[in-house]
């Protein structure tokens, strides 16, 4: 065993985070479509619980926002003239498309990438291969600065390696570490990394979901798997209910998360749960760990209720004790069958034995919670030593942190607020700071 911390990158919610109802089969985007947002405030809340999670001893560290709006990407659709000129011509003519360019979704870093740690890839590297989350206009060119963003951090290239994102065509689509998860012994132990898909492209008698689009392929987690050089008995493949899917679970991170050797999961998560199980004893076998389950049934907490309260999305913390902490957001409380269920949960003297609660309502009124805002990136000490340290967090940057989103932050954002070129210059203003913040000059040069 190498020991190693697995540190928790959340991303720094941006200053355009925006309610534009994007995300089809995302039932939060899409109830809370045009409404107005809180920039300031979603910022402000994100950083409270990285703030909260470093001083208890959890590794926490900072993944930046992407610059906003994506010119490219309008320049790309006809879009002319000057920035101002090519801002005013997408509002007057496709909102919506504006919208797809504003879009502060890369503060959901579950999504930015996969990661496998050098304990279970064969060239003994960290590798990283970002997400190219094709099925969304919105998202799909996140991976361009994912990759610039996960270089700059990681930059060392002994011990890390951040592979370009794969091809952009629906036969490898493919939403990073929201489904995604490892199990094993310890965080620095060889893994069995689970790889959690909706569809297959090359099998048409594979189910599928019928309402909502599955946006990750099997094809799509084999490629990454490759990629990394995982070890054939250590990678499981295993497909999500598509029912579940079609009833709002758009990322397994919504219905199962894992940790060390705890699997979390609602009955209903997998197409097929005992073989899903089954697989993952096996597999555990070969790296000496054994699988504990905790499975939640549809009689205590039904698949909406998992969904409007994402019981789900949470993150599962080891402690120095042994014992596990489960990170949540409020709504858990707010939905009876699921705070009745944690309240039983935490006192049923298994694995998770404490709640850690915060408010990230701004960030669940677009389908984010705990679990989206974190990419998990278990690191042995030297590997850790080696990484960028402008992004570790400490008290002293949350301070920083917090008097930069005060100073260029919005508290109110409307949807014609997007038309306006002044908050263009206002984001372009204050990422150019944020780059001095956290000591990565050129982050934004793509
Ligand atoms: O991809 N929402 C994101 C939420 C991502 C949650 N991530 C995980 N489950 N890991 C999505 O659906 C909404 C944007 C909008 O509608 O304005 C959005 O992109």
């Amino acid at each position: 065993m190498h020991p190693a911390r697995e540190f928790n990158f959340d991303g720094l919610v941006g200053p355009s985070h925006n309610y534009a109802g994007l995300s089809f089969g995302n039932v939060a985007s899409f109830n809370n479509v045009k409404s107005a947002s809180n920039p300031r405030l979603a910022a402000l809340q994100g950083l409270a619980k990285m703030r909260e999670l470093a001083k208890r001893g959890f590794a926490q560290a900072v993944m930046p926002p992407q610059d906003r709006p994506n010119f490219r990407l309008l320049r790309s659709l006809g879009f002319t003239g000057s920035d101002a000129e090519v801002i005013s011509k997408a509002y007057k003519e496709s909102p919506v498309i504006l919208a797809c360019a504003y879009s502060a979704s890369p503060m959901w870093t579950a999504n930015a990438a996969t990661v496998s740690p050098s304990a279970d890839t064969a060239d003994g590297r960290v590798h990283f291969t970002p997400a190219n989350l094709n099925n969304k206009l919105h998202r799909a060119f996140e991976h361009l600065q994912s990759a610039r963003t996960l270089r700059a951090i990681f930059a060392d290239a002994q011990r890390f390696v951040v592979h370009d994102a794969l091809p952009g065509t629906p036969a490898f689509g493919d939403e990073g570490a929201a489904n995604h998860t490892r199990l094993c012994a310890h965080h620095g132990d060889a893994a069995v990394e689970m790889f959690v898909y909706g569809r297959v492209e090359f099998d048409a008698s594979a189910p599928a979901p019928r309402r909502y689009p599955a946006r990750h392929t099997l094809e799509a987690s084999q490629a990454v798997a490759r990629l990394h050089g995982l070890n054939a008995d250590r990678a499981v493949f295993v497909q999500q209910n598509p029912d579940v899917i079609d009833q709002g679970v758009f990322h397994n991170d919504v219905i199962a998360v894992g940790n060390a050797n705890v699997l979390f999961y609602h009955e209903q998560a997998f197409a097929d749960e005992q073989d899903t199980l089954a697989q993952l004893r096996n597999a555990m076998g070969g790296v000496g760990a054994e699988l504990q389950a905790i499975r939640v049934d549809t009689g205590a907490v039904s698949v909406a209720d998992a969904v409007s309260s994402y019981l789900f999305n949470t993150q599962l913390l080891s402690k120095p004790d042994g014992k596990m902490a489960l990170v949540t957001p409020h709504e858990c409380q707010e939905i009876t069958s699921v705070a009745r269920y944690l309240d039983g949960l935490v006192k049923s003297g298994g694995p998770v034995d404490e709640l850690i609660q915060f408010d990230l309502r701004q960030s669940m009124r677009n389908g984010g919670g705990p679990a989206c805002l974190r990419l998990r990136v278990a690191l042995t000490d030297a590997e850790a030593s080696a990484m960028h340290q402008g992004v570790v967090m400490t008290e002293t940057l949350y301070q920083k942190l917090v008097a930069w989103v005060e100073k260029h932050y919005r508290d109110h954002l409307e949807p014609q607020d997007l038309g306006d070129p002044q908050l263009a210059v206002e984001v372009h203003t204050a990422l150019q700071e944020l780059e001095q913040i956290l000591g990565l000059p050129g982050l934004y040069d793509l």
